[in-house]
Order: structure tokens, then sequence, then C-alpha cells
């Protein structure tokens, strides 16, 4: 299409791409983005803008997009109207649950689920059509071991402290690195400007990373942790401070209990004793404790890294307990929890339900569920395994666990074995192409946007929104129109009329509103559901909803009884968003602990302990090699890779290796190298490099566009190799069932050498597997 900027003009779209949110300012011409640069006027992002960001258009535009639904017609997905494609879910879906139960159809929530607003509005509503236990996200690959953490010390899992960037005196950083990650559970547009203006007016930055990333680089103190240990290390910290008196809680002391409980549970974690396996000296260590304590204000913040090991769990907890120690959780310029503009209205302080693990258990290998789900990585077991519950039906919203999850090998022959399975998806990949009936979302441009996970993680609160930049193509569905029609289609409904979909959204809002008239501390109490629903505002049901949550929320108008507060309409009125001001204090009001008080030493994080306490022990071979991730500036887990204007560069799936290793094992740069774990083995080119300390190497995830069947013409040209068939699944941290994906032993082999003139060999294509058609 010729450029014709006499019809260009701006909107407005806050960027999906990853947590930062920030605000983009679109350039459109007719019905496509030519431009994409920072909102200097956003009232959180102030401008900032990353490469992904830029290239938005690209990926809204990608030609590999499907823009019709697909539905599999003698084992060949096949392009189809959408009435088509939900009535084969009608048809499906309802006779398989008669036959089999509720338990034979699992549900699958990608990492987009938490970008988009359909993702957060419809899939508890599918669930509960559903009735199925069989629940599995991304957060067993990621955030899990936070939410148990959260769960255990303050009731709530959603309840994470997030480190205040912007005011804060030290930051001592772990297994995260926003310079790439932009950053995560700590949602901050320009998170490297943050980190530089902490440096900038005197705090100190710490950065625990056995890679010398690029956030470490700009720390004053890198440590080089072996990969794996960080539960030791800051159970030595933590040590430190009962063993030198270093405690101060703070305004919380009279909201904790345990304390004596910890000291006694950290008391053999020496700086000495854990030495060894962190490879840190206990000096350091001390100093760090010692730095930790004495900065007038300072937030300790753990990402991936510390996530997604053996001990996530107790590493997110100790976190926390530090934090809490210090006497920086929820003060200014320590860790604090956040209050979103669609939370629930804070209200006096009591006990609460407290938080339980393990309810109930998966079916094959007896994982407890934690936080309603069980672990993706016993996925394939659940789907291969027969018996009663099978899973036999599996509906996947925007999510690839073929190259996310572990052996997604094992992964892709279940998904070929389903008896039906559906994905909600803009791309034809490694996971969609199993499925029997494919529905894509449009693209950002025609979405609207609002964070309603975000900003309850977000380093300041504010509140903004954006409707679609362009209007929805001929022959698209708005993503909330596919998961309303998608509960409608899963409970037998053929042939549903625009009434029925909209009778999902008021099925929802009636289910808020009768709630919250009975609720004495709500502001509606007493009052007709009838009368608040006829006051609502918005064009589609997901505004109604969210006119709804802003109006019963923490800074709402709630239907009358503040009159300057939040609604849909004030919230439109400022396209730039509205600022809610620095993070405030929330201790007691935010515990729903059963005691009411943080509970620092919970019964499963003590029953965990010995676990811990048994790695102190343990010893590696001088050779031996631990394999962790890393993240790309310009990637975006498994589904960026077709973006050309993202692709190349030293954005590439290599087998980073420092160079004492390499020369051990007679490796060169440019050479291939073949890495073998638990699950199997992959081969990828060598990269030497100082930047990782020895006896570790790192691949990327989100690689391995090899499988036929997909359409993905630029990932496909450029495949790389699945970081996740080195696992076989059986790693986790038993607390969450998160995956291990970092510090995993390997073994690492020549497989070509570099040639003499130097010559990159190509990397030879892994044999196709067999595409499994149902
Ligand atoms: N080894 C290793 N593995 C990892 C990780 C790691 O660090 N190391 N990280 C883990 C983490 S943190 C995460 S979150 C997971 C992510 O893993 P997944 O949850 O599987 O997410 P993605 O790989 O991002 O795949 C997202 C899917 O959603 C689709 N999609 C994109 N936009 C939309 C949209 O608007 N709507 C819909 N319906 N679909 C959309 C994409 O096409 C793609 O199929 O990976 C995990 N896997
Ligand atoms: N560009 C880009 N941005 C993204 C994503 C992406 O794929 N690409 N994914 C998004 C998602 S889903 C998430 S969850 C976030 C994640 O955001 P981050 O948590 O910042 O993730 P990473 O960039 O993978 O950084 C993890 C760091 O942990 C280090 N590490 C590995 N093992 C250990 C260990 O045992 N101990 C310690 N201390 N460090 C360790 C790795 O070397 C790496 O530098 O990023 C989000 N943003
Ligand atoms: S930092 Fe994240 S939210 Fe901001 S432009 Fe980049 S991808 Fe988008
Ligand atoms: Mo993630």
């Amino acid at each position: 299409m010729p450029h014709d900027p006499s019809n260009s003009r701006t909107a407005l779209r806050i960027c999906p791409l990853c947590e930062a949110t920030c605000g983009l300012t679109l350039t459109i011409e007719g019905a496509r983005i030519t431009g994409a640069r920072g909102d200097r006027d956003d009232v959180f992002s102030r401008g900032f803008i990353c490469p992904k960001g830029a290239s938005i258009g690209g990926l809204d535009a990608d030609p590999d997009r499907l823009r019709t639904p697909l539905v599999r017609k003698d084992g060949v997905l096949t392009e189809a109207s959408w009435s088509e494609a939900f009535d084969a879910i009608a048809r499906a879906l309802p006779a398989l649950t008669e036959e089999h139960g509720q338990q034979a159809v699992g549900v699958v929530l990608g990492n987009p689920n938490v970008h988009t607003m359909a993702g957060a509005l419809y899939p508890s509503v599918l669930l509960s059509a559903l009735r199925t236990r069989a629940l599995f996200t991304a957060s067993t690959l990621d955030q899990m071991p936070k939410h148990v953490s959260s769960g255990l010390l303050f009731g709530d899992p959603n309840a994470i402290p997030v480190p205040d960037l912007d005011r804060t005196d030290h930051l001592l950083l772990l297994g995260a690195n926003p310079l790439e990650s932009n950053g995560s559970l700590c949602t901050a547009p320009d998170f490297p400007g943050k980190l530089k203006a902490l440096r900038r007016r005197g705090g100190t930055l710490t950065v625990v990373d056995p890679r010398r990333t690029r956030t470490a680089r700009l720390a004053d103190r890198h440590v080089a942790v072996r990969p794996g240990t960080d539960a030791l290390l800051l159970a030595a910290l933590t040590h430190v401070l009962f063993e030198e008196k270093l405690t101060d809680p703070g305004a919380l002391t009279g909201h904790i209990e345990g304390l004596d409980e910890v000291a006694e549970a950290v008391r053999e974690f020496t700086p000495e004793a854990v030495a060894g396996a962190c490879d840190v000296d206990a000096a350091t260590i001390r100093t760090i404790a010692r730095e930790l304590a004495a900065a007038p204000t300072a937030a300790v913040y753990g990402r991936i890294g510390s996530c997604t090991v053996e001990h996530g769990t107790l590493a997110s907890w100790l976190v926390d307990v530090l934090n809490i120690l210090t006497g920086n959780l929820d003060r200014p310029g320590g860790a604090l929890f956040p209050l979103s503009a669609t939370a629930r209205a804070p209200r006096p302080a009591a006990p609460g339900k407290g938080f339980a693990l393990g309810r109930w258990t998966s079916r094959v290998s007896g994982h407890p569920e934690a936080n309603g789900e069980l672990p993706v990585s016993a996925l394939a077991e659940e789907i291969e395994t027969p018996g009663e519950d099978r899973i036999r039906a599996l509906i996947v919203l925007a999510a690839n666990p073929v190259l996310s999850a572990p052996d997604g090998d094992r992964l892709d022959r279940a998904l070929g074995g389903l008896d039906f399975m559906v994905s909600v998806d803009p791309y034809l990949n490694e996971t969609s192409r199993h499925a029997h009936v494919v529905l894509p979302p449009p693209p950002p441009s025609q979405s609207a946007h609002f964070d309603f996970a975000f900003n309850a993680l977000a380093v300041r609160n504010q509140v903004r929104y954006t409707r679609p930049a362009v209007p929805l193509d001929d022959g698209l569905l708005d993503e909330s129109e596919i998961l309303a029609r998608l509960v409608l289609a899963v409970s037998g409904m053929r042939g549903a009329d625009r009434s029925a979909v909209d009778a999902v959204d008021a099925m929802v809002v009636d289910r808020l509103l009768t709630k919250a008239v009975a609720d004495p501390h709500s502001p509606v109490h007493g009052r007709s559901p009838a009368e608040l629903t006829a006051d609502l505002t918005g064009r589609t049901g997901p505004e109604r909803r969210l006119d709804l949550m802003l109006r019963l929320g923490p800074y709402g108008e709630g239907f009358g009884a503040a009159p300057e507060g939040l609604t849909l309409q004030r919230l439109l009125a400022h396209p730039h968003g509205i600022d809610l001001g620095p993070l405030r204090p929330r201790v007691p009001e935010v515990l729903t602990t059963r005691s009411g008080r943080i509970e620092l030493l919970p019964g499963p994080v003590a029953a965990d302990l010995p676990r811990l306490r048994h790695a102190l022990a343990e010893r590696r071979g001088p050779d031996a090699l631990l394999l962790i991730g890393r993240r790309h500036l310009r990637s975006n887990n498994s589904w960026l890779h077709n973006i050309a204007e993202l692709s190349g560069g030293s954005n590439v799936c290599t087998l980073q290796i420092h160079p004492t290793d390499a020369a051990r094992l007679g490796l060169a740069d440019g050479g291939l190298a073949t890495v073998a774990s638990d699950g199997g083995a992959v081969t990828a080119p060598v990269e030497l490099t100082e930047g990782i300390r020895a006896g570790v190497v790192s691949l990327p995830h989100g690689w391995g566009h090899s499988r036929p069947g997909t359409r993905l013409s630029v990932a496909a040209a450029h495949p790389g190799v699945n970081v996740n068939q080195l696992l076989d699944g059986s790693r986790l941290d038993p607390l969450s069932g998160t995956a291990v994906l970092n510090g995993i032993p390997v073994t690492v082999t020549v497989t070509v050498a570099v040639t003499p003139d130097g010559i990159v060999p190509e990397v030879p294509k892994a044999a196709p597997p067999v595409v499994p058609t149902a």
C-alpha cells in the first residue's frame, strides 16, 4: 500500500507486549499502523518505548496472522466461518463431558492472557462453565512461587509487594534482567532509566546473577551466584540479620508473628555454610546483609532466576522475609503493595480465610494444586495416562506450551492424541497446529486495552484505558466476543446471537452487583442491582464491566457515594491516563491470613526447609555444567520470532559458554555443541563469552520453530532449538509446582568444531517429528 501521509492520524494504544505497559502513540494510515512512538503525555510511561513497542506495526500487519477461524475437516485445518467454528465446539465438548465427565476437559492459559482485556475478563467465566480442575497456566513456568509465598505470608496470593523503584535507596535484585525484559512482577516503564536514577541519587544496586547481564553491568556490585542457590544465599542474609541483631521490622512489629521461629529456622544457614554451594564468599554475604540493614530504605526483589529453580518458593518467601526484617516491607522506598483502580476497595482490617495449598492433587503424579492450578509440567502425562478423568480435550488460550513447557516432543505427541482441542491464537504455531478449531483474535490495533493484572503490580498507582485504534476488520471478532462465544459453545449453545453474547457479560455484572449490594462495606450496600446495572456506561460488555469495577474500586465514584471518583467516562476523558499517586502502606488492611497478621514462618515453608538444608551439602564436580536461560530485548517468549524487524543481530539462539569451559571441552566460537540433559539433547551454535560465569551455560527459550504444519514463515527460516526439550518435566519446585527452568545439570559435547578458515557451519536441521492428526 503506498504511503499517504494526508490520510494519516495518530491514536493511543497501551503496549501489550511486556509488563512495562508503555503508552504508545501510533501513526495510522487508513487502517494500518505506519509508526509507533512513546506517548510523552502518558501519565506513567512518559514517552518510554523499546524496540518491541516501536515494531508493533510489523506485528499488527504480520501476513502470517490468521484472519479466519480454522476447523479440522478430514484431518486438515481448513478456513471456516465463525459459526461453523463455534458449532464444531458446541457439538464436540458437551458430548465429551457427557460421556467422560467434566475433568476430561483441560484448560491452558498462556502469558498473553495477562496482556489482554479478554484474558482478564473471561477465563474465570469459562472455567466455571466447564467446572474442571484441570487448569494449567504459564504461572507454573514463572511466578507461581511468588503467589504461594504471598498467599502463605499475607493470606492473598495476589498481594505481591513491588520494589518502590522511584524512591528506594538500595535495591538487591536477584535473577532478573530488566534491561532486556523491562521488568516483571514490577510494572515500571523505563525500568532501566529508574535503575540509572537510583544510582544517580546516590543509591546502591546489587545484582545477583550467574551472568554479567546488562543489568549487572549497571550495578555497584554483581554477585555471580551459582544457579539454583539463591534461597541459600537469602537464608544466609537472614541469618546475619538475626546474628548481628540487625532486625527491625519497624511499623510492622505489631503485625507479624513467627519472628523467633524464623530466627531458629535459618540458624544453620550461616554465610560460611552456604558459601561453598553458592560460590559466594562469606564476607560478601555479610557485607550485603549489613548494607541492606543500614540503608535508609531498601528493597529486595527476585524474579525468574529466583523463581523457576529448585527452591523457588523458599527464595520468594525469603525475599519478603528480608524486606520485613529490615522494616522495608510496606514503607515508602521499600517494597509496597500497589492498589489498582479495579482492586477490591480497602475495608477495615480483619482476619481472613487464609491461603491453602494442595486442596486437590493431580491425577497421575499427585502434584498438589497451587492457587487452583496444576503444574504445566504434568500436562502431557495427564493427557497420556489412561484412567478415569484422563484429559481428552483441551482449550488453549494464548499459550504455546510445546515450546514454553518442559519436554515439548512429548507434549506435541500428547496434543496430537487429544479427542478435541481448541486454540484461541493469532498464529498457527507449534501448539495450535494440533487444534481441531483455531479461533484467531484481531491484531492489537483493533483491540481495546486495560491492564487489569499489571496495574496491581505497578510501581505507581495509575489507571489508563485505550479503545481500539482502528475499527475491527470485516470477518474478525473482538477477542472478548470470541471468549464469550466460547463460553456459550462449551455450554452446548449453537447459533448464539448478539443478545446471548451480551448475556454472558450481564451475568457477570449481576453476580458482582448481587454480592456488592449485600456487602455492608460496599458503597452500594442495600441498593438495587437492576438500578445500578441501568446506570452502567460503555459501548461493549467489557467496557460496562470495566465501568462497574472502576466505580466499585478503591478510587471509584461508588455509584454516587463519591461523586469525584473514577468512572469509565472520567477515564475516557483522560486519554493519557490518570495518576493515582505513589504507593502507600497497606498493612494491615491488605492481610487476609487467618491470624490477621503476617505469618512469617508458614507451615508448608517450614516443612520444605529440610530440602534446603540438604542442598547445603550438595557439591558439584569441578567440570559440572548448569544450564540457565536468558531473554533478549527484541524477543518475547515463543511468539515474536516471526517479526522480521525484531529478528537477527544478537537475538539468536546460541549456547553461551565461558571460554575456560569451552577450552576444556574443545568448543570454539561459532562451532556447534550438543547439550544433553534429562529430557533429551539439542544442538546449537556456540557463543564464547566472559559474560557468563564458568560452570554455567545459557540457552534462550521460545525457539525451536522447525515443526511442520505451522504458518510462521520468518521464524521457520531461523528456527533455533527448543531449550525445554532438555527437561523431562520431573524437576519441580514442590510447593508451587513450578518447573525448574534454571540450574539444570547438563553435559556439553562438540558436534561440529569451527572450520579452520573460520566458516560457521550450518545448524543441521533436526528430523521433523511426525505430524499427528486426530
Ligand atoms: N526454558 C524456559 N522456558 C520458559 C521460560 C524461561 O525463562 N525459560 N519462561 C517461561 C515464562 S516466564 C512464561 S510466561 C512462559 C510463556 O509461555 P506461554 O504462556 O506459552 O506464552 P508464549 O510463549 O508467549 O506464547 C503465547 C501464545 O499466545 C499467542 N498470542 C499472542 N498474542 C495473543 C493475543 O492477543 N491473544 C491470544 N489469544 N493469543 C495471543 C501467541 O501466538 C502464542 O501462541 O514461558 C515459560 N517458558
Ligand atoms: N524482551 C523480552 N522481555 C520479556 C520477555 C521476553 O521473552 N523477552 N518475557 C516476559 C516474561 S513472560 C517474563 S516472566 C519476564 C521475566 O523477566 P526477568 O525475570 O527479568 O527475566 P530474564 O530476563 O530471563 O532474567 C532472569 C535472569 O536470571 C538469571 N538467572 C538464571 N538462573 C539464576 C539463578 O539461579 N539465580 C539468579 N540469581 N539468577 C539466575 C539469568 O541469567 C537472567 O539474567 O520478562 C518479560 N519480558
Ligand atoms: S518496554 Fe514493554 S510495554 Fe514498553 S514498548 Fe517495550 S514491549 Fe512495549
Ligand atoms: Mo513470564
